[in-house]
């Protein structure tokens, strides 16, 4: 397979617990700034923390901008949060017209985890696949398809936000108001809210993943449980797609043997309605290329 073009330009990548924004050549992370999100700012801090990194790494008059975010954004650019607990403030924010203005150019804006697939797909663990999957296990649980080469974005900005549907592992509401779905017990925020509902209060998914590699029974429940309504994510996302490939990424998902968790609870259905699953290859890099690239 001859080698993809990969874009270059300074990019954003706007988590529901970091923020980064790189200058990329060519695909490679140059520089980097980061900070942490603060999930209950108002919208005009949310985009005051984009730009102040933009600034950190002085912008060219002339290179591309792109920002790739936890949230739907809609065909016009508008960003709204889907899970309101991640995001507390953030409702109907016109983010490229507001951007675009403020830096002098057309900036492009998307979804985080459909930035990823479509990096992933170009460069990475979906290269050549008809129909890929993307799903980041990470402050939530999101996810990018791309069929044909080209990804599924619909006009409200909903389409591929698997995390949102239900769980068989799942219970209680999730901030996006529905009951039982994958991202309320997959997710690091469920998975921390879990361990504070055992008594392990102030355990991060970072801190209760440590737990699990060392053995802790608790921790491990969690992580499996997590894992299981990924599985069973996946396997649904087969009935419906026919995916081929999905590629796991987010810190969590990309965490010592959690793909290989997933994989184990995939064996469990029946041959039919297991993809074959992988790691995400571009980690850091993909949701930048894909917001950089054109199909973003
Ligand atoms: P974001 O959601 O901002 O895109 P991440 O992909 O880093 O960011 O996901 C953040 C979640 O991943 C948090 O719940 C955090 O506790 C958890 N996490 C971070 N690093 C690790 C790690 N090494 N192993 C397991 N979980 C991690
Ligand atoms: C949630 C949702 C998605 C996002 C996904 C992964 C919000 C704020 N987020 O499902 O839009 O793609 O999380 O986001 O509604 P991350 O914060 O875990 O990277």
């Amino acid at each position: 397979m001859a080698e993809p073009t990969l874009p270059s330009g300074v990019a954003v990548d706007f988590g529901g617990t970091k923020i980064a924004a790189s200058r990329v050549s060519s695909g490679r992370i140059v520089t980097s700034a980061r900070t942490t999100t603060d999930g209950d700012a108002p919208a005009e801090r949310q985009i005051e923390a984009i730009c102040g990194l933009l600034s950190e790494l002085n912008l060219d008059p002339t290179e591309p901008v792109g920002v790739a975010l936890a949230g739907r954004v809609d065909a016009g650019g508008v960003w709204h949060a889907l899970n309101t607990e991640t995001l507390t403030r953030v409702h109907a924010v016109p983010l490229q017209a507001l951007l675009s203005d403020r830096l002098g150019r057309v900036v492009t804006v998307q979804n985080d985890a459909i930035a990823a697939a479509v990096g992933e797909h170009l460069a990475g663990a979906g290269r050549g696949k008809q129909r890929f999957g993307f799903i980041t296990v990470s402050t939530g649980v999101g996810g990018g398809i791309v069929l044909d080469g080209r990804p599924v974005i619909s006009p409200s900005g909903l389409a591929g936000h698997v995390g949102f549907t239900t769980s068989r592992q799942s219970s209680g509401r999730c901030g996006s108001g529905r009951v039982g779905t994958v991202e309320n017990v997959a997710g690091g925020r469920a998975i921390a809210a879990a361990a504070g509902g055992l008594g392990h209060e102030g355990y991060d998914a970072k801190r209760v993943f440590e737990a699990h590699l060392s053995a802790e029974i608790w921790a491990s429940e969690l992580i499996t449980r997590s894992a299981r309504a990924v599985a069973e994510l996946c396997a649904n996302l087969v009935a419906i797609l026919d995916l081929e490939r999905i590629a796991i990424g987010g810190s969590i998902g990309l965490a010592q043997g959690y793909a290989a968790l997933v994989s184990a609870a995939l064996a469990e259905e029946p041959a039919l309605f297991r993809p074959e699953i992988v790691h995400a290859e571009l980690g850091p890099e993909a949701a930048l290329i894909g917001i950089l690239s054109e199909l973003a």
